[in-house]
């Protein structure tokens, strides 16, 4: 092709017809052909490992003064990127909690991209402004909030949402936070289960609350959150003479998939008059399901929930939601009237559909396209007929795993969630005593080894990790409809083919 230093628009932020109509078209094929049809199949690599130091002779990351030649040059760039990344839509990359590559939620995702909106401002983004009105009210229909009332924000990620639970709660507990700071204050105390997610810690450090004052929570044989635990520490924690604020229950935890029992953590939050939020990150999706959503009893009865469509319904990258019963409390603790955006003498409603200013970022990606659009193309009863299938494949892989011992040995017999955590016991190990330290410390070492080698096999992805006084186990996660029961007779297959004495 012409050189692109030799073409006089070759610097301009602007799409030319001349120069970009076609890298237009070749790169959309390129993106059906690598990342969305054939670089998903079966019979192709989840993911082209290299070390690091390998992957950099690769990859032609340096950066210059000058563009490269040609944009065909551009192509080889974009095609090395495609050819070297995880195939994350790939039915054997059961790694994370998200996976799996919607159709409608990507082509939306695109028009997102394309139109490069920044959802603070109606005057900037109308359609999605009142987008996101109607699919926050849907979803609190869905999690139970009389008559759908309240408010919601799109957030970059789970942790965030979380983060977003901590600050309105503080906020509701002692709004003069927000003014004078915690100066000269008592210790603002939140209970937690012990399995939940890291994010609370974090961003209890981040907004000065502190990790300590983050209590865990044990948790029984199946991972759930021990009420009486609960109610021992919120009573420790007045009689040190500090000011317990909220409750986090976790509807689905990251390793274990484990559902808090919502209902009697309520019932808790109202005698000490504590703020309950959920954190349904993972587990929300359930709620879509009349056959699943028993698991999330009692969520209606929370002040705020974290859901990530992104996670159990597959919504591409990042789709993460904070929903909330209080329909202001979000704009009081975070609004600060910043007069060069959210001008209130503007020609409509600003102080109502300027919805930016109860958020903590500013810049704000349209992510709500993605989930609408799905909606849209699958109704409630798609998103219903998805959940119903992956638990089905779920509880299908339960049965197999069992079927496979001694080579096989779950360590939550009955998970609740779409997460099966099982150990691997290689052929050497399965005569020894399982109650002996040295068993564990051998078996500790044999996840690890096998998640290297169907990295370099490029065979499969599946997770592990060690989790309280458990040994490294491996954690199997379905969340996308494409994965089968065939497929799960091959992933345990290709653990036993990598473990191999
Ligand atoms: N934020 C939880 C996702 C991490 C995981 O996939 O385990």
């Amino acid at each position: 092709g012409p050189e692109l230093q030799d073409n006089p628009l070759y610097y301009k932020t602007f799409p030319s017809k001349d120069l970009h109509e076609k890298f237009f078209h070749d790169v959309f094929d390129l993106i059906l052909k690598e990342a969305i049809f054939e670089g998903v199949q079966r019979d192709k690599p989840v993911v082209r490992f290299k070390l690091p130091e390998n992957l950099e002779k690769i990859l032609h990351l340096k950066l210059g003064k000058t563009p490269v030649k040609t944009q065909e040059d551009l192509l080889d760039l974009l095609k090395e990127v495609m050819r070297y990344s995880v195939k994350t839509g790939h039915p054997y990359f059961i790694n994370q909690l998200f996976s799996g590559l919607d159709p409608y939620g990507i082509c939306a995702e695109w028009v997102a991209s394309a139109l490069n909106s920044s959802v603070y401002t109606y005057e900037v983004a109308p359609v999605f402004t009142l987008m996101e009105l109607e699919v926050f009210e849907r979803m609190r229909d869905m999690v139970g909030f009389p008559r759908g009332q309240g408010d919601g924000l799109f957030c970059p990620g789970g942790s965030m949402a979380n983060g977003y639970a901590i600050s309105v709660a503080r906020y509701r507990k002692r709004p003069e936070v927000k003014e004078r700071g915690l100066c000269g204050m008592k210790e603002m105390v939140m209970f937690v289960s012990e399995d939940c997610h890291y994010s609370f810690k974090k961003l209890a450090s981040f907004q000065g609350l502190g990790m300590k004052n983050v209590v865990g929570i044990k948790v029984d044989r199946k991972g759930k959150m021990i009420i009486e635990d609960l109610v021992d520490q919120i009573e420790i924690s007045l009689e040190k003479g500090q000011d317990p604020f909220m409750v986090a229950a976790t509807a689905g935890t990251t390793v274990l998939g484990a559902f808090d029992p919502i209902e009697e953590v309520a019932k808790i939050c109202q005698k000490y008059e504590l703020y309950l939020h959920v954190d349904a990150a993972w587990g929300g999706g359930a709620l879509m399901s009349p056959k699943y959503r028993h698991l999330l009893k009692g969520i209606e009865k929370a002040d705020s929930v974290t859901w990530n469509p992104h996670k159990l319904l597959c919504a591409p990258q990042q789709c993460s939601t904070f929903l909330i019963k209080d329909s202001d409390v979000c704009t009081q603790t975070h609004a600060t009237k910043a007069t060069y955006l959210f001008q209130q003498d503007k020609f409509y409603d600003a102080a109502y559909y300027d919805t930016g200013d109860k958020h903590v970022q500013c810049g704000r990606r349209a992510d709500v396209l993605k989930f609408w659009f799905m909606w849209k193309a699958k109704g409630s009863e798609g998103f219903e007929a998805h959940i119903n299938h992956i638990f089905g494949v779920a509880e299908y892989c339960v049965q197999e795993l069992k079927s496979r011992s001694p080579a096989f040995q779950l360590l939550m017999e009955e998970p609740e969630c779409t997460n099966i955590t099982f150990w691997y016991i290689p052929p050497s190990l399965r005569d020894m005593n399982q109650k002996s330290d040295e068993f564990w410390e051998k078996l500790h070492k044999v996840a690890p080894k096998i998640k290297e080698a169907m990295m370099r096999r490029g065979s499969m992805m599946i997770t592990y990790q060690p989790l309280r006084h458990y040994q490294n186990f491996f954690r199997l996660v379905i969340q996308s409809s494409e994965v089968t029961k065939e497929d799960i007779k091959y992933f345990l297959d290709e653990i036993e083919s990598c473990g191999k004495d």
